[in-house]
This record gives C-alpha cells, sequence and structure tokens, in this order.
C-alpha cells in the first residue's frame, strides 16, 4: 500500500508511534510519506521505501497565527495525487483528521478517492473534555474519519463518553519493536557504569516533562528509595518541568545520584540499562515509555489509571507474577515502598523484569500489532471503494 503519514513530528508518544508505525509499515514493503513540518525524530532520512514532506507554512505578517492546518490539507492532498497514495493515517485527532477531511474533499473535485484513518492517543481527547471549544470540531473531524482507532480500551470508552456515538472505534494498542528493545548484556556491561556503580541500583523515568507525567514525584519517589539503599536515576527527556525537577532533587539532597540527560536517541539502549522504571502519571491513555522498558526486561511502577491498567498487571492479590507495580496517583510514600520491596530482592526483581519482557513479547511486539493495521488498512481502502 501507499500511505501518508501524518503526526506532531516532536518528542510527544503519538510522533513516536506514528513514526515506528511508518518504519515497520516500510519494512515490511509498504510505501510510506510522511507528511508534516519537520522531519519525524526518530527517522533518520535514510530508511528505505519512506520519504518525507515537509509542510511549509507561511509566516506572512498578517498571520498572527499562520493557519498550518490549511497548509497541511494542501500538502496532504499534492502528496496523495503526485505519489497515488491509497490513504492517509493521522496521529493525534486535533487538527490533523481536519486537514485531512479537507484533502479528501480537494480530491474528490478531482476524482480520486482518499479515505483517511484517525488513531486517537489521548490528550486529543481529555483536553476536550476540558477545553469545550474544540469539541464540536473534534467530533466532527472523528465522525467524517473513514476509519478510527484508539491506542486503548479505556481511550475509546473515554471518547465514546466525550462524544457519544461517533461510529466504530477499532482498539489497536500501541506497540514495541522487541527486537530492538531488549537487553543486550554486553552493551549493558558497557554502558551501565556511566550511570551506576557496581552495587547501586539505577532507577528510570523518560517523559516529556510535561505537568501529566508528574516528574516531581519521581524525585520524591528516588530520594526515599536512595535514603534506603544505594540507588541513581536516570531522568530522560526534557519539558516544562525540568527546572522544577532539578532544584527538587538539590532540595532533597539527591542531586548527585540523579542524571538529567535531557532529550535522547536510541532510548532502547538506555533504558535497558535500568533496573526499575518510575512512571507516576496523573494520566496516561497507554504509557507507550513504560511498554519499551518492559521490552528491555525493566519493570515499571506506575499508576492505576487510564490504559496503563491495560499494560501493566500488579497481580500481587492474585498470586500471579505481577509485570510492574500500580499505585494511586500522588501516593509517594506506598510507591517509594514498592520500589525498595523490589529493589532490595534480586529473585523477586528477576521475576517481575522477565514477566515484563514476556508482556511486551506476548502482547505488543510490533509483529503482532502490525498486522493489525495492515488488515484495517485493507478494511477501510475497500470499504470506502465500495
Ligand atoms: O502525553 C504524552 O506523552 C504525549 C501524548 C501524545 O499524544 O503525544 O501521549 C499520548 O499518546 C501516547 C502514545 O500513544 C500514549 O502512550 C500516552 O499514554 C498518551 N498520553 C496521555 O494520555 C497523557
Amino acid at each position: 500500500m501507499k500511505i501518508g503519514i501524518t503526526c506532531y513530528p516532536t518528542y510527544g508518544g503519538s510522533g513516536v508511534v506514528a513514526t515506528e508505525l511508518g518504519i515497520e509499515l516500510a519494512n515490511r514493503g509498504h510505501e510510506v510519506h510522511f507528511i508534516t513540518y519537520s522531519q519525524p525524530f526518530r527517522l533518520t532520512g535514510r530508511e528505505a521505501n519512506i520519504r518525507y514532506h515537509e509542510v511549509p507554512v507561511s509566516n506572512y505578517p498578517l498571520f498572527e497565527y499562520p493557519p498550518y492546518d490549511l497548509a497541511l490539507a494542501t500538502r496532504m492532498a499534492e502528496v496523495a495525487e503526485i505519489y497515488e497514495l491509497d490513504l492517509l493515517h493521522v496521529h493525534y485527532a486535533i487538527p490533523h483528521s481536519i486537514s485531512a477531511l479537507l484533502a479528501r474533499q480537494m480530491l474528490a473535485k478531482r476524482c480520486k478517492h482518499l479515505p483517511f484513518i484517525t488513531t486517537l492517543h489521548g490528550t486529543d481527547i481529555t483536553l476536550v473534555g476540558l477545553d469545550r471549544s474544540y469539541l464540536p470540531i473534534t467530533r466532527f473531524g472523528i465522525e467524517e474519519s473513514d476509519g478510527v482507532t484508539a491506542i486503548s480500551e479505556h481511550l475509546k470508552q473515554q471518547t465514546e463518553q466525550f462524544f457519544g456515538n461517533t461510529g466504530p472505534i477499532e482498539v489497536i494498542r500501541n506497540f514495541v519493536n522487541c527486537d530492538l528493545y531488549c537487553r543486550n548484556e554486553e552493551l549493558v556491561a558497557k554502558q551501565r557504569p556511566r550511570f551506576a556503580q557496581p552495587g547501586e541500583r539505577l532507577l528510570v523515568h523518560l517523559s516529556n516533562f510535561r505537568p501529566v507525567k508528574r516528574v516531581l514525584d519521581v524525585i520524591e519517589i528516588f530520594a526515599r528509595v536512595s535514603h534506603a539503599l544505594p540507588a541513581r536515576l536516570l531522568m530522560i527527556g526534557d519539558g516544562p518541568e525540568r527546572s522544577a525537577a532539578e532544584f527538587l532533587a538539590r532540595r532533597l539532597g539527591v542531586a548527585d545520584r540523579v542524571d538529567f540527560v535531557g532529550k535522547q536517541e536510541n532510548v532502547n539502549e538506555l533504558l535497558a540499562l535500568a533496573d526499575l522504571m518510575l512512571m507516576p502519571s496523573e494520566m496516561e491513555s497507554f504509557g507507550l515509555a513504560a511498554l519499551e522498558a518492559m521490552a528491555c526486561r525493566v519493570p515499571a511502577i506506575s499508576t492505576r489509571v487510564g490504559g496503563i491498567p491495560e499494560l501493566i498487571d500488579d497481580g500481587r492479590e492474585s498470586g500471579n507474577t505481577a509485570n510492574g507495580l500500580l499505585y494511586e496517583v500522588g501516593a509517594i510514600e506506598a510507591m517509594a515502598e514498592g520500589a525498595i520491596w523490589l529493589l532490595s530482592d534480586q529473585a523477586r526483581l528477576d521475576a517481575m523484569s522477565a514477566a515484563a519482557r514476556k508482556t511486551a513479547q506476548d502482547k505488543f511486539c510490533a509483529s503482532r500489532i502490525i498486522p493489525h493495521y495492515e488488515r484495517y488498512y485493507e478494511q477501510m481502502i475497500s470499504k470506502t471503494k465500495a
């Protein structure tokens, strides 16, 4: 198939999913065209079967707010016509589904049919719940999509709750490339000493440091853990809460044990160095960062919110092997206790690490999820042709 993909090309999870999806589809022989305002950060620009089309946005002085959505619609229509795309797949409803709708209408005038699929990622729906001014246009974009997917059952239900019946929503969960995201012991032995000494535990956090990620909780939890046992913390990513987290680490006397490494490429290599991930988010429709860590045999301590319980099974109550630990939002003391409980017992940690990897492999591997997308694409193309 010839597939156009649009996403936010920056560090958000939806852009990561869209880019990884494009890479996986290209590896399976499809022709993939990214249509975005800058090259998605996980693309090198040298991948076979992938082309990147920049969306130029005019900054004419009259435009206090340059109309990106219109420039995007224009570029989508152009690329679809020139490269004879079979469909567009947009990630994150606002404004991408509206641009795709315009592109579809522009091409219909020229007798070309261009179906489009919208994948909902979370804040495109939950923000709408907070800001009602976006609600009608977002609902319209979803209703007009030829196909709609959500990255968790929870997000599907939330969408139906906010918007009512907008048509069927297919749940296609996030995925990870289990060959790339794995623990290479040789690499770990070589690289781990950069961040932790022998005998020290290494905790990790990966996010865009937005308030919803509760990075201050990460520091609070870590401070308690490092008072109980020798430990260090690797903070990957950047964003609005970074300096507050840096100050807090200093105030709590753990700054020399916390490494803020900023935005990183090849996070698979860094994640694999750790023993435990901390993801105390206020909301996650899925929690891709935890899945990436789990694939590297790093279990996560997280919160019982959104789609996280579809990924992390605390399992302790049922007596089953848990693949992570779940708590209420803000339960810093309990999360620290859980981390200490886990990190001070190697056998327990090993069992949970193995369970985390097994979950990633059995349920969320790219090799399982990508064919689901392919079937869905085929279905949408033939439905709209009929
Ligand atoms: O909040 C973020 O991390 C960014 C946001 C996005 O759309 O880029 O992430 C959402 O999509 C990710 C990929 O599908 C999910 O793993 C995240 O859980 C989700 N974030 C929230 O729901 C807050």
